[in-house]
C-alpha cells in the first residue's frame, strides 16, 4: 500500500535550547548523515529540503524564571512557523527533523495558521503538558503540546500570529510513561485521548493505532504526527536526552508508521529529541531513518 505525498518538504531545525541536554540540536544532520535522502530517493518520494535561517548570536539574555532560554525558544519557533505555514499553504508535506520537542510549538503554530481543525498525534514517553506552573524543570520541550492547545504564557501561545486552536479531541498520545502530577490533571481534565505504555501492553499497538487513527481523523481537515524517539525504548533508541526505560519495541513503533501510511491521513510530521551526542553510533538516526521510511510508503514485501 502506497499513499505517498506529492510533495515532502524537509525542514532541518538544529535547535536544542528547549531542553536541559545539549545535542539534538546536532539531530538534522545526524538524520541525513545516516541516509535519509537515500532512502527518500529508494521510495521515489519527491522532496526538497528548506533552509531556515541561523539563529542570531546571543551573547547574553534575561533570565526568566520557569521558561528557560524563552527568547532563543520564541526567536526559533516564529522562523519555523513562517516556513512550515508557507510550505503547507503551497500543498507540500512539512517534514520537520529536531531539534528538542519545543520546536512543536512553532510547527503546531505553522499549520494551524493553514488547518482549522488539526488532528495530532504524539507519541512520546512524556505529554509535554506542562506549563510554567506546573513545570518540575522550566524546560520548554516538556510544554510545547499544552502550548499548542493554548495553555501557557502568552508569549509561546502567540507565536505564529492569527491561527486555529488545536481541539483536546482531536489529539492522541501514544507511548506515555512519565508524565508529572500537573499533566495527568490537563489529560484528565481536557479528556485527550491517552495510550499508555500499559495500554499498549493489553491492546496491542494495532488496536492502538486503528483508535488513534480514528479519533485524530474524525471531525479533522488534517492530521500531524510529532514523534518523540525518547517514546521508543532506550535499548533501541539510545540516543536521547531523557530515556525512559519501558519504551516501544523496534517493532510497535515501525507498525504504528506503516499503519499511518496506510492510513492515508497525515499531512504533516516531525521526529524530535535526536541526540547523536548521546548515540552509540548511528544506531538511533538510522532507527529514524527507517521509520520515516515506513511514514512515507516502505514496505516489507
Ligand atoms: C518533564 C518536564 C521532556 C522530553 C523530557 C520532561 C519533559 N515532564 N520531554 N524529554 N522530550 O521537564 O516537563
Ligand atoms: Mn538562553
Ligand atoms: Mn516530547
Ligand atoms: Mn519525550
Amino acid at each position: 500500500m502506497n499513499n505517498l505525498p506529492s510533495t515532502v518538504s524537509i525542514i532541518p531545525v538544529p535547535f536544542d535550547r528547549g531542553a536541559t541536554r545539549r545535542g539534538a540540536g546536532q539531530g538534522p544532520d545526524a538524520i541525513f548523515g545516516a541516509g535519509l535522502k537515500r532512502k527518500l530517493d529508494a521510495l521515489g518520494v519527491t522532496y526538497q529540503v528548506d533552509d531556515l535561517a541561523a539563529l542570531p548570536e546571543r551573547k547574553d539574555e534575561a533570565h526568566h524564571p520557569r521558561l528557560n532560554h524563552l527568547t532563543e525558544v520564541i526567536t526559533m519557533n516564529e522562523q519555523l512557523a513562517a516556513r512550515v505555514s508557507a510550505l503547507a499553504e503551497a500543498g507540500t508535506f512539512p517534514l520537520v527533523l529536531g531539534g528538542d520537542h519545543s520546536i512543536a510549538i512553532g510547527t503546531l503554530a505553522g499549520l494551524t495558521r493553514h488547518y482549522r481543525n488539526l488532528g495530532v498525534i504524539w507519541i512520546d514517553a512524556h505529554s509535554d503538558l506542562n506549563t510554567p506552573n506546573t513545570t518540575p524543570t522550566g524546560n520548554i520541550h516538556g510544554m510545547s503540546l499544552a502550548v499548542s492547545l493554548g495553555r501557557g504564557d502568552r508569549r509561546l501561545t502567540s507565536i505564529g500570529g492569527v491561527k486555529s486552536t488545536i481541539k483536546p479531541g482531536h489529539v492522541v498520545l501514544i507511548g506515555a510513561r512519565s508524565l508529572d502530577q500537573g499533566e495527568r490533571d490537563f489529560i484528565r481534565r481536557e479528556g485527550i485521548a491517552c495510550f499508555t505504555m500499559q495500554d499498549i501492553d493489553r491492546m496491542g499497538m494495532f488496536r492502538v493505532m486503528e483508535e488513534a487513527i480514528r479519533i485524530s481523523s474524525t471531525g479533522t481537515d488534517g492530521v500531524h504526527l510529532s514523534f518523540d524517539i525518547d517514546s521508543v525504548d532506550p535499548k533501541i533508541a539510545p540516543g536521547t536526552g531523557t530515556p525512559v526505560q519501558g519504551g516501544l519495541s523496534y517493532r510497535e513503533a515501525h507498525l504504528a508508521m506503516e499503519m499511518l501510511s496506510e492510513s492515508g491521513i497525515l499531512t504533516s510530521a516531525e521526529f524530535v529529541e535526536n541526540n547523536p551526542l548521546l548515540d552509540r553510533g548511528q544506531k538511533t538516526s538510522r532507527l529514524l531513518v527507517g521509520l520515516i521510511g515506513s511514514m512515507l510508503g516502505e514496505s516489507i514485501l
